[in-house]
């Protein structure tokens, strides 16, 4: 959620809120007690691992909880000049799209893994907006290995939600698009010509791969947020919709006119058998799908032309809409499977809605209406109940696995704690200010680990040291472990950040990938060892073969480059040790430097513009004599006849 678009939504709310009354009662924490609980003496290990999603900064962040400390921030969908991912000749394709290179992306939500709805830690899976992608990160490298687009999309805002056995990745659109053959349609058509799409991304058990399964028809609603069903609601999938007005102008006016929009629930057990009875149909939708491979250290990128499509208009029993109030942002279904809970930002109440009370009310027919002949079942049979004065403009709801819902205020600016039987209100803090999506390790799985919650804030004002107009964001820990929650640390996180998942810290970090064997090494312009470092040329083309190790790289002199030249850097760094990566610039380059880990192989391309002889050098410390890890290019004019040359080593 968007910081500006809420300030015009709510700008007299916000205005006295940020101005005139700030939530009182800084918590009578003794300072000394809560640093307690977040400090982790030096040289010790956090007992979380946080991931953090950048928003408009396209990236992922780690961070170990408690102590809030920033272990790692990682490109998903950016170019990233610190490593020289989107700048390499090898990472450059995994920012391909239909559209072409796309370095650049607004990521939201991040989902972990999971196996009977439960953290297994093996990937995180992160989705991006603008240009609609999803991106899994292999959490044994901390690295982007796959991107995939979802076409017929746009604002891929309800993803990547997962299955309890990450069966599926979803992918709800949040604005509806024309996805006829002629897209070209009048803006004023919306109702007739634009629809909303719900793809279901399969996930392989072993390898991770995904793939478009299918994806489902829907009406031209806005798709906001996500929730699988788990345990006895597997099979389900809930995503909250607004603008079921249809709007297609001042959304801030026209889409806030029903006092309910819907969830709408999705049988995707269902779908899948239209499908094996072969009753998709293949529509013609060209999506980019990039993996990288761990083994050539290199990725791929492949243009697919065709998905399956369901038309739930035609296919009974796909889709039912479930009336919300009233313009939900999240759908967050409990750790019971039970629960589902709708955050309608322009509400009063939290609806809570029963699973077998659905069931029921699809079995008795009990519906209110129909959308293009899709049931809309009756609010009041589906209702467990509401939850009464939570506070003002509900986001997200997270779970402790003891029987207690965290609802996020954005408005109030307040995390609200209440029993998800009795729909009482337990407790509540504030936030400092403005709390969007609020997380718990956990806390989307079945099994929750209820000891912290986070509240990642929009607007952070008087909470650190001023930085100009541009301040970091903030999230705050609380201990949740009590009764009442207890505010306990604020750290300032990179980007904006949206929602976030974490996990204890023992899934993963003996799984940790400390170097790549050079034996596995299957990138065709590897070197195995430094006697194979040369220069080659090929046409207008010159390879340079150059190893990287402690303290030096062959070739270091090189000569015969000319003007017209493109210049490939194949860069092996043969270290075989844990931390000893070596970086590579040079002087003038128009994209990067590279970073290259202990045992793989990575390129650079360079076109010199200039005669002359350039330095190159390494750009991470690797050594005491790291600063002779350096050397010369010579480049000459177009009609030199300078034949290639170059030194491996050799004393003077
Ligand atoms: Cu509420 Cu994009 Cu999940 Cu931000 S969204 S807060
Ligand atoms: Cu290699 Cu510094």
């Amino acid at each position: 959620m968007k910081t500006k678009i809420w300030l015009s939504t709510f700008a007299v709310v916000m205005a006295a809120m940020v101005i005139g009354c700030k939530p009182k009662g800084a918590q009578s924490t003794l300072a000394g007690d809560a640093a307690n609980k977040v400090y982790v003496p030096p040289g010790q290990h956090d007992e979380f691992y946080n991931l953090v999603s950048g928003g408009f900064n396209g990236q992922m962040s780690v961070v170990g909880l408690p102590s809030g400390r920033t272990l790692k921030i990682l490109p998903v969908f950016s170019v990233h000049p610190e490593n020289g991912w989107g700048y390499s000749e090898e990472s450059k394709p995994m920012l391909n799209t239909a559209n072409g290179f796309v370095p650049w992306d607004d990521l939201h939500h991040i989902s972990v893994s999971t196996t009977n709805a439960e953290h297994d830690g093996r990937w995180a899976f992160a989705n991006g907006n603008n240009t609609p992608r999803i991106a899994r990160v292999d959490l044994t490298t901390f690295k982007t290995v796959e991107i995939i687009e979802i076409p017929n999309s746009a604002g891929n805002h309800s993803s990547p939600y997962i299955t309890e056995n990450t069966e599926y990745v979803v992918a709800g659109t949040r604005f509806s698009v024309p996805t006829g053959e002629d897209r070209d349609v009048s803006i004023d058509s919306y109702k007739d010509n634009f629809k909303g799409t719900i793809s279901f991304l399969s996930v392989d058990k072993n390898s991770g791969h995904m793939d478009i399964a299918f994806q489902i028809e829907a009406p031209p609603f806005n798709f906001d947020l996500a929730r699988a069903g788990k345990k006895k609601s597997h099979g389900w999938f809930f995503f909250s919709t607004y603008n079921t007005e249809m709007a297609h102008t001042l959304l801030e006016v026209n889409a806030s006119q029903r006092d309910k929009d819907y969830i709408m629930a999705v049988n995707w057990k269902r779908a899948e058998e239209y499908i094996k009875e072969g009753k998709g149909k293949k529509i013609k939708a060209p999506y980019a799908h990039n993996v990288w491979d761990e083994e050539t250290h290199m990725a791929t990128s492949t243009i697919k032309e065709n998905i399956l499509s369901l038309d739930p208009t035609e296919l009974k029993d796909i889709l039912y809409f479930i009336p919300c109030p009233k313009s939900p942002h999240g759908t967050d279904t409990d750790p019971t499977g039970e629960y589902i809970i709708g955050s309608g930002k322009l509400a009063a109440i939290i609806p809570v809605f029963s699973f077998t009370k659905m069931l029921e009310a699809i079995e008795n027919e009990d519906f209110e209406g129909t959308i293009g002949g899709m049931p809309v079942l009756n609010y009041e049979s589906v209702l467990h109940g509401e939850v009464e004065k939570p506070g003002l403009g509900p986001l997200h709801t997270e779970f402790d696995g003891r029987g207690n819902a965290y609802t996020s205020m954005f408005v109030s600016s307040e995390v609200v704690k209440w029993n998800i039987e009795t729909l009482e209100v337990l407790d509540r803090v504030p936030t400092y200010y403005s709390v969007g999506h609020l997380m718990i390790p956990g806390g989307p799985t079945g099994n929750p680990h209820g000891k912290y919650m986070v509240a990642y804030n929009k607007i952070t004002k008087d909470r650190y040291l001023p930085t100009g107009p541009e301040l970091a964001h903030s999230a705050q820990l609380y201990d949740i472990s009590g009764d009442k929650m207890q505010l306990l640390l604020d750290f300032p996180t990179i980007g904006e950040p949206h929602y976030a998942e974490a996990f204890p810290a023992s899934l993963i970090k003996d799984k940790q990938v400390k170097f790549y064997p050079m034996e596995h090494n299957n990138h065709p312009r590897a070197l195995k060892g430094i006697n194979d470092a040369r220069v080659e040329r090929d046409g207008n083309n010159v390879h340079v073969y150059m190893t990287s190790i402690r303290s030096n790289f062959r070739p270091d002199n090189i000569e015969g480059v000319r003007l017209g030249d493109e210049v490939y850097f194949h860069v092996t760094n043969l270290e075989q040790d844990w931390d000893v990566p070596h970086g590579f610039a040079i002087k003038g380059a128009n994209t990067a430097e590279i970073l290259i880990m202990p045992g793989e192989t990575a390129t650079l391309k360079w076109v010199p513009d200039r005669v002359g002889v350039f330095p190159f050098y390494c750009t991470d410390f690797c050594s005491a004599l790291h600063q002779e890890m350096q050397g010369y290019i010579r480049v000459s004019s177009a009609d030199s006849n300078v034949p290639i040359k170059y030194l491996t080593g050799e004393a003077e």
